[in-house]
């Protein structure tokens, strides 16, 4: 599971379907603002090398990783839209709130995409400290947003 063993950054470019006419939805958290906008640019920037339009990509707010699947929902149900992609960063804190949040999001999101029969990609970071986010969104281990988006082009090429 750890980044070091499996990179998306390195996905090749080549492997996959026309992605010109697919629409993608975005949705970003609000915590941690300075991360997420990173894992934004991140994932617009994978999409745009990909082909994808860019009014072909609409980008949507919440106000926390929670949210993420209510975000994702509202999307997803549209036929308009091909796949989504949430992004949020959950820091741990002195309690367990980090749990239940991450666990949330991911039953959520597998929830949505299980529902709607498309991709929902989990561009969640989740780590122990702000430089572990820092790491994850266009640091030394890559961007988080760059892999959310290639996962999402990757399951429509399926
Ligand atoms: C409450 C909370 C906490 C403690 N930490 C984070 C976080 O690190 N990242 C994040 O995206 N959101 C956090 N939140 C907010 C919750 O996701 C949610 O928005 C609130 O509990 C309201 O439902």
């Amino acid at each position: 599971m750890a980044t070091a063993l499996k990179n998306l950054n390195e996905y090749s470019k080549n492997s996959f379907a026309d992605m010109s006419e697919k629409r993608f939805g975005i949705v970003v958290a609000e915590w941690h603002t300075e991360i997420t906008n990173a894992l934004s640019n991140g994932a617009i920037e994978t999409l745009l090398k990909h082909g994808v339009q860019r009014e072909n990509i609409y980008l949507n707010t919440v106000p926390g990783s929670f949210e993420l699947t209510l975000g994702a929902q509202l999307i997803a149900q549209s036929e308009e839209i091909d796949a989504v992609i949430c992004l949020g960063v959950v820091i741990k804190g002195d309690t367990k709130h980090d749990d239940y949040i991450n666990h949330a999001v991911a039953q959520g999101l597998t929830t949505v995409s299980l529902k709607y029969n498309k991709p929902v990609s989990f561009g969640l970071v989740t780590t122990n400290d702000l430089q572990q986010a820092l790491d994850r969104a266009g640091g030394k281990h890559g961007n988080k947003g760059t892999e959310a988006a290639a996962a999402a082009i990757h399951m429509l090429s399926f």
